[in-house]
């Protein structure tokens, strides 16, 4: 079977305002390129790019999904502190940078992709304004894993960031995953382990634009691997 990459992007006055990601076959090129052109609200300017995949891996199972209802965003941070914590990641650096997050970690502005951080507490990404980009991955069967969520109460996000998630922590040198939405109304966030994907709502106070996601690795993780894994295998998710 020949497998494609599908990914969208599109930006209105030069800022990122959607993007999306499918692995499909090549007789559902046609539906898929023409759902995702679909999917931004409002842009000036949208890209699809459409690539040959040419090997292709298989994760077995996502992460388990469980919601964390909480009183406010900083009661969630808390309890996100909390896990990243049993994880092994120390309480102050998870601080620090869950704090870089919520303000823009580029000089108050977003980063484009993940801040990787060890355990020691230092950031390792090879380029501190981009950083790092989960991609090439989906479900093998997206429709029902979206129905499947969607009865639980959850969004076409959680089923996108799951797939997302459940990649990234498949990676043995990664330990855990902080993420908060860029969209200003978005306010659900999560704290992904090699378990769990524990949705957090509220993780971030309401109108605020900054977002983004902390992967927090071994102090021995080897970096270039991570970079290989993550932004040029492709995986898809069989269930
Ligand atoms: C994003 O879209 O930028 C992050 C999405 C977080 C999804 C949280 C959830 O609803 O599970």
């Amino acid at each position: 079977k020949e497998y494609f990459s599908v990914k969208m992007r599109a930006s209105l006055q030069g800022r990122h305002v959607s993007g999306a990601e499918r692995i499909v076959l090549k007789e559902d090129l046609p539906t898929v390129i023409s759902q995702l052109s679909q999917r931004p609200k409002e842009y000036d300017s949208l890209n699809i790019k459409v690539e040959k995949i040419n090997d292709l891996n298989y994760i077995e199972k996502s992460l388990n999904v469980k919601t964390i209802n909480v009183k406010d965003w900083i009661e969630g941070n808390k309890v996100a502190v909390e896990i990243l914590q049993n994880q092994g990641v120390d309480k102050k650096i998870a601080e620090k940078y869950i704090n870089l997050i919520h303000q823009g970690a580029v000089n108050g502005e977003n980063m484009r992709g993940a801040m990787i951080v060890n355990l020691s507490g230092e950031r390792v990404e090879k380029d501190k304004t981009r950083g790092i980009r989960t991609v090439n991955i989906d479900f093998e069967d997206r429709k029902a894993i979206t129905e499947l969520l969607k009865e639980k109460g959850y969004t076409e996000r959680t089923v996108d960031a799951l797939a997302l998630a459940t990649k990234t922590l498949n990676h043995p040198d990664i330990v855990a995953e902080y993420c908060i939405s860029d969209d200003p109304s978005y306010t659900t966030g999560y704290v992904a382990t090699k378990t769990t994907y524990y949705r957090i709502n509220p993780l971030k106070q309401l109108s605020n634009e900054k977002g983004g996601r902390i992967y927090f690795v071994k102090d021995t993780a080897n970096i270039e691997d991570i970079y290989q894994y993550l932004e040029s295998e492709a995986f898809l998710i069989k269930q």
